[in-house]
């Protein structure tokens, strides 16, 4: 009635090959595997599967990365795919890089006479591969036209015949510096436009991108910069996705701090800076659908809101919210309401800032990381650090007095105590070099280990030594820059870690150690925004060449041909840094803005007088006094 399919396929095949027939078909050899399939024991079985299954997981981890080779290898041979080449993560220093069409016409334009390597001020040498470094960092010269930018031939070796680079006015070395930025803004920025417009973050590897709330983050992030750095066509894109892409109409949970500190920071600066009601009124709309995060039994606020529904919720493992995330909203709302002369955004923050400033369970004016949404009580308590998690409590501190005209004096007193606290509790110096570093306490142990994210305080002290405050601060501010300067002149890429251990003890051989988890670097900007300070109110340029440094280790080990920057997993490694295929919104949003800000002399772009930079480098105004006040 029916073939017996399996009978017939086992006894013809079977049959040819025990009639002494040679059969390697196609057919043949699936069913003499299937045939040793069946003989293995289940063990044998489950050996073999396990190893597939790894292969198959080591196969995916890897694509990335391979994809990232073959990027790479493709814009080196010039598209010749296939052949070996090593895993470089950028074209060899001299070459023209792939991005130059976009430079402007014009001459080509000397070094700006930086003077490279270990005669460079500061401390001695650090890490027994310094010189190495050097050597390296010394072939990363900025190519303009085929010809590096310090005046030698493409291929000089400079350590042979180090020659005297032809000297630059003031003029054009700003010039040079600023339109190197834009460089790298444009990019960037033709990576977020080819492979990820309108979503939330660039994976330049890849070529694809990363959602984390659907929003727009990096450009949304990116727009004032466009603004600041006279990106009019690029400005004029974004803001018509703005106006007709941008929904807050979404059933999707965000992080209030993140969406604050981007996306309302950056609407109101962006209207700020264009006059542009379209910029507030989006700005409106994000900042009312924020607002259910608020709704809780203390009052201070949940970590997550939903923006379509209206709902809110702390993490599913907890009812804390992070101190730093709850004290830093308080800018980007008060200015909401001035705006809209409606009170309820700045009353919700204020109630935060009030109840924080007379909880129990400070030590020296240094606060906990967590808070409960419950209670309203500090908790996981004695562990005060000025890195993740606390960081910008203390720059809100300072800023909101800033903002609201230095009149609100519970501000400035939380803030002065706070740094009294940090110089008493937390600050040491480092062996054999002597360093200043901010390290962590906990239940009364001393840790030390500072957070890339701490390297804002040296900006922070200065802007409130700028603002009257002690002369000490500006002193300290000295101190830490050097530091967090010396976190990226001691790695082998010039970038520093996520996380550095200080060595403390005397006859230590080296100042910083880094631990293997701690290598990467996410394209952060504390430094670079610290600089922009530095330089600003101090005019020593030395603080223009470290950044100047820094942008051209960024464009070394993180820049990708095809466009973006990644984020990279070994600070350590030059050779092969692990590209971790993600640009965060603030490289955009912050890292390169601070970079052009530090290079352009003109006061006038952002008067430190007049605004006050939010968390994530978005300028807001401090506020006139009232007219009754001015009399
Ligand atoms: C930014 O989102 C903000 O600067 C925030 O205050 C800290 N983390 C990142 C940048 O590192």
């Amino acid at each position: 009635m029916h073939p017996p399919a399996r009978k017939d396929y086992v006894s013809v095949t079977f049959g040819e090959q025990s009639g002494g027939k040679y059969n390697n078909g196609k057919q043949w050899r699936r069913q003499s595997c299937w045939r040793k399939w069946k003989q293995l024991s289940r063990l044998q079985r489950s050996i073999v599967l396990f190893s597939l299954v790894l292969l198959l997981l080591f196969g995916m981890s890897s694509y990335p990365t391979l994809q990232y080779q073959m990027c790479m290898a493709e814009t080196e041979l010039g598209g010749a795919a296939g052949l070996p080449v090593p895993p470089r993560v950028l074209p060899e220093p001299g070459k023209v890089q792939p991005d130059t069409p976009e430079r402007p016409e014009g001459p080509e334009l000397p070094s700006p006479g930086l003077k490279k390597g270990p005669h460079r001020r500061g401390p001695p040498v650090l890490q027994g591969r310094q010189q190495k470094r050097w050597n390296t960092w010394r072939g990363a010269v900025l190519v303009v036209e085929g010809r590096p930018s310090d005046g030698t031939k493409a291929g000089d070796n400079k350590e042979d015949s180090p020659g005297q680079p032809p000297e630059m006015s003031p003029k054009e070395i700003e010039a040079l510096r600023l339109e190197a930025v834009r460089d790298s803004f444009r990019h960037a920025w033709r990576g977020y436009k080819e492979f990820a417009w309108g979503h939330d973050e660039l994976r330049p590897i890849s070529k694809s991108y990363g959602e984390w709330f659907g929003l727009g983050l990096t450009l949304i992030d990116a727009l004032d910069t466009m603004w600041i750095l006279g990106l009019r066509d690029e400005f004029a894109e974004a803001r018509a996705w703005v106006n007709s892409e941008l929904s807050f109409n979404k059933n999707v949970d965000v992080n209030l701090f993140e969406t604050t500190i981007r996306i309302l920071g950056g609407l109101l600066s962006t209207y700020h800076l264009s006059g542009d009601q379209m910029f507030l009124e989006k700005a409106k709309d994000i900042g009312s659908r924020l607002m259910p995060a608020f709704k809780t039994p203390s009052k201070i606020p949940y970590s997550d809101v939903n923006i379509g529904k209206g709902t809110a919720h702390p993490p599913r493992w907890t009812s804390d919210s992070t101190v730093a995330e709850v004290t830093t909203i308080q800018l980007e709302f008060r200015e909401l309401s001035r705006l809209t002369q409606d009170p309820q955004y700045q009353d919700a923050v204020g109630e935060v800032a009030r109840q924080v400033h007379q909880l129990e369970g400070k030590q020296d004016g240094l606060v906990p990381m967590f808070i409960n949404t419950n209670s309203g009580q500090f908790t996981h308590q004695g562990v005060f650090t000025l890195g993740a998690r606390a960081d910008s409590y203390y720059e809100y501190l300072l800023k909101q007095w800033i903002q609201g005209g230095k009149k609100e004096t519970q501000f400035l007193e939380d803030y002065l105590q706070a740094i009294e606290g940090v110089k008493k509790n937390l600050l040491q110096k480092s062996s054999p070099s002597g360093l200043s570093f901010v390290g962590e306490l906990s239940h009364g142990q001393f840790s030390p280990k500072m957070d890339h994210l701490v390297c804002f305080l040296p900006g922070t002290l200065a802007l409130g030594a700028h603002h009257g405050l002690p002369d000490d601060h500006m002193e300290l501010a000295r101190k830490l820059m050097e530091t967090c300067y010396q976190m990226y002149a001691q790695m082998e890429t010039g970038l520093s870690p996520e996380i550095v251990h200080f060595n403390t003890y005397e006859g230590s051989i080296r100042d910083v150690e880094v631990k293997p988890a701690d290598r990467h670097n996410l394209l952060r900007p504390e430094t670079v925004e610290s600089l922009f300070y530095m330089y600003r109110f101090t005019k020593d340029t030395k603080y223009r060449d470290w950044g100047w440094e820094i942008l051209q280790s960024f464009n070394k080990y993180t820049k990708v041909p095809t466009g973006g920057y990644t984020s990279i997993s070994n600070v350590r490694d030059p050779n092969y840094p692990s590209p971790r295929d993600k640009m965060e919104s603030f490289f955009l949003g912050e890292t390169l803005k601070y970079m052009f800000l530090l290079f352009s002399d003109d006061p006038e772009l952002v008067d430190l007088d007049r605004v006050v930079f939010n968390t994530e480098a978005h300028p807001l105004p401090i506020w006139p006094p009232a007219p009754q006040e001015g009399n």
